[in-house]
């Protein structure tokens, strides 16, 4: 079989497209390298003495793990001096962090989920890192962080790195979804799916059920009506899955179909849901329907959100289109 890396792709895909310009092409093979070194630091775990918490919180108030911090290191470090970047945000930082002046700037605006599954790292299951990349609006001198306030729609590349059993990087920068896996011995990551795509029908579906007394109406109809199975009124059997890692629940959807679920509930009305839309729903967003699913916070698609602040949260309804569709519409008509 010819291996393809994923320099490779890249360059051809310019070349095919003109769709990745040079600049683009290093920031994501940057990117891609940062998340080799987290994998690594992940696959030693207590050998590394990388497991447990950090003595901090982050702005969400949740406690960071020291692997946490260490991956938002890493990626800053290695995004910090290629010239291909004016500014980054993170998960983990309140503020944005625009590119020290000892560095050339460049004309592209990064934000990452450093490390997504935080509750899963001390206990080995599958992790990872999700990526979002703007441009720079024109003519910005000093970023701020309403620079950064630009609708999903406006990414040009999105992707996330999976730390499991294989370790994968999932691209798209506009042009349909494609999978890479390192190959671990040679340090390269080789194009191993092409094209990936979500079926439209599912019988799948991923929440965290233990929060279903705060659900609002339309998510609990919709529930309930899976769970009812074939003879409910949906006529067929569902599956449940929920890893607790919304990129290792993401993934399987873009393997095998499904419908990944966070949606707001009556907890605390002024924050929908517990996802952030600018580096965890924005590029899950455009993966997913790169892959021909949909995504939507039941109202509007996510990518078209014009976002108000940097760690906003939303609600989220991804996945298969159909099933998408169907609580999406559960929320416009209201609950009989
Ligand atoms: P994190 O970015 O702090 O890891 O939080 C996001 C994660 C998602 O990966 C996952 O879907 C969700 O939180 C799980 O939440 P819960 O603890 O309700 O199962
Ligand atoms: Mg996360």
């Amino acid at each position: 079989m010819k291996r393809v890396s994923l320099t490779q792709y890249l360059v051809e895909e310019q070349r095919l497209n003109n769709s990745i310009p040079a600049e683009l092409r290093l920031l994501i093979e940057v990117v891609a390298r940062a998340c080799k070194t987290i994998s690594h630091a992940v696959g030693k775990g207590a050998l590394g003495e990388v497991l447990g918490s950090a003595e901090s919180e982050n702005i969400q108030g949740e406690v960071q793990k020291k692997l946490d911090i260490l991956s938002n290191e890493i990626l800053l470090e290695a995004n910090e001096w290629g010239g291909h970047l004016a500014a980054m945000a993170s998960e983990e930082m309140e503020s944005i962090h625009p590119i020290p002046n000892r560095y050339p700037k460049g004309e592209y605006m990064l934000l990452f989920d450093p490390l997504d599954g935080s509750s899963n790292i001390d206990v080995n299951v599958t992790i990872g890192t999700i990526f979002s990349v703007i441009k720079a609006p024109d003519g910005m001198a000093m970023p701020t962080e309403k620079d950064f306030m630009q609708a999903g729609d406006l990414q040009v590349a999105a992707g996330y790195a999976l730390y499991g059993p294989q370790t994968m990087l999932v691209l798209t920068t506009g042009n349909g979804v494609n999978c890479f896996t390192l190959d671990r011995e040679m340090g390269s990551w080789v194009l191993t799916q092409k094209n990936m795509q979500i079926p439209a029908e599912t019988q799948e579906f991923a929440i965290n059920a233990s929060n279903s007394r705060h659900w609002y109406p339309p998510v609990t109809r919709y529930v309930d009506e899976m769970l009812a199975g074939k003879t409910g009124p949906l006529g067929k059997d569902f599956n449940m899955r929920w890893i607790a890692s919304m990129v290792t629940d993401v993934h399987r959807i873009l393997n095998r179909g499904g419908i990944f679920m966070y949606p707001a509930d009556a907890r605390e009305p002024d924050k929908p849901g517990k996802l952030r839309l600018m580096y965890e729903a924005n590029p899950m967003a455009m993966i997913v329907e790169q892959a021909g699913g949909m995504a939507t916070d039941g109202h509007q698609r996510i990518l078209a959100i014009q976002p108000q602040k940097l760690h906003q949260r939303v609600a989220v309804f991804l996945g298969s289109k159909n099933e998408v569709a169907r609580v999406t519409a559960y929320h416009q008509v209201g609950v009989p």
